[in-house]
């Protein structure tokens, strides 16, 4: 009797650990088929993004081109310059949204051109590299530092420069780069850069293949600063203010008066082959941000791509 009863017990309890366990499972199995299905999502999300923000970016080709055909100039008061306002991703499956923003990269201090045509340092960019940094307030060192960074040798100059033998000190050790930057970040690798100090420059440098010329229709207030030891910020009010949104009628002769060294007014130009564009994406939850070098072959040629990232410029 006793042992019949036991075996019933032991029956129930076992009927119940089976129904909790398979109840467990399908909870389980429900949460990681969930969790599956938001990862897919999200990454459709991400991959519709990307084609939506190509999409944006052929769009601002088109205008770029456009516009290489219409003038013969640039400036902020043309099309391109203007903040694209956000548009609609909207169809039965995507909804989302994309805004956009071109900037001339050659209104900024290329520090590419701290080097010269024969690999050596160029002492009128470098310079102007420190004036720059000056009127942003960052430690002028930084333009021998970079200009070692980019030079080909392994002499560090002095008493503002470091080469391979500061660098692979350093924990961890690394080397200098030793040529042409591709992205502007690499400074971040300068001895003793911060990133104040970077997010003070970013705005007004750039890292352009080869030699670059300077746009001063387009050219941040501080670049302007650069070009001569003494210009001042009186100066650069009445040149902004000469500028307008039309840029300089004449280039040479409103800067012939300002700038003494000729090399840098060699330099100075009112057209742009170079530009960025940053194209932020929304699609539902997802959020992404693409750079693009833009550039723009003259004359009214075509206008390529040679840099994209994404995140960061
Ligand atoms: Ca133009
Ligand atoms: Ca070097």
């Amino acid at each position: 009797m006793n042992t019949a009863k036991h075996k019933r017990g032991v029956a129930l309890i076992t009927a119940m650990l089976i129904t909790a366990l398979t109840g467990s499972l399908a909870a389980g199995l429900a949460w990681n088929n969930a969790l599956d299905v938001r990862r897919t999502m999200v990454l459709l999300f991400h991959e519709q993004g990307t084609q939506v923000a190509l999409g944006a970016e052929s769009w601002i080709r088109n205008i770029l081109r456009d516009d290489g055909i219409d003038s013969q100039t640039d400036h902020l008061g043309e099309l391109w310059a203007s903040e694209l306002p956000g548009l609609p991703v909207d169809n039965d499956s995507v909804q989302g949204a994309v805004s956009g923003k071109i900037e001339d990269l050659q209104g900024r201090f290329n520090v590419n051109n701290l080097i010269d045509r024969n690999g050596k340092i160029d002492p009128v960019a470098l310079e102007q590299f420190k004036r720059l940094l000056i009127v942003l307030d960052v430690n002028p060192r930084f333009a021998g530092l970079t200009a070692d960074w980019i030079d080909a040798d392994q002499n560090a100059g002095f008493p503002d420069g470091a080469e391979d033998s500061i660098y692979t000190s350093m924990m961890p050790p690394y080397r200098t780069f030793n040529r042409s930057l591709v992205n502007v970040t690499e400074l971040m690798a300068l001895e003793g850069m911060d990133k104040l100090s970077f997010d003070r420059l970013l705005p007004h440098v750039t890292a352009l293949p080869g030699r670059t010329s300077i746009n001063v229709n387009t050219a941040t207030p501080a670049v302007l600063q650069s070009l001569d030891a003494n210009m001042d910020p009186i100066a650069v009010e009445g040149l902004l203010s000469q500028r307008e949104e039309s840029g300089f009628q004449d280039i040479k002769a409103i800067f012939g008066t300002l700038v003494t060294d000729t090399a840098i007014l060699d330099q100075l130009d009112g057209s742009s082959e170079f530009f960025q564009l940053k194209a932020v994406v929304q699609i539902d939850t997802v959020r992404l941000t693409y750079y693009s070098i833009l550039l723009r072959a003259p004359n009214g040629g075509p206008v390529t791509t040679i840099l994209r990232s994404q995140g960061t410029y």
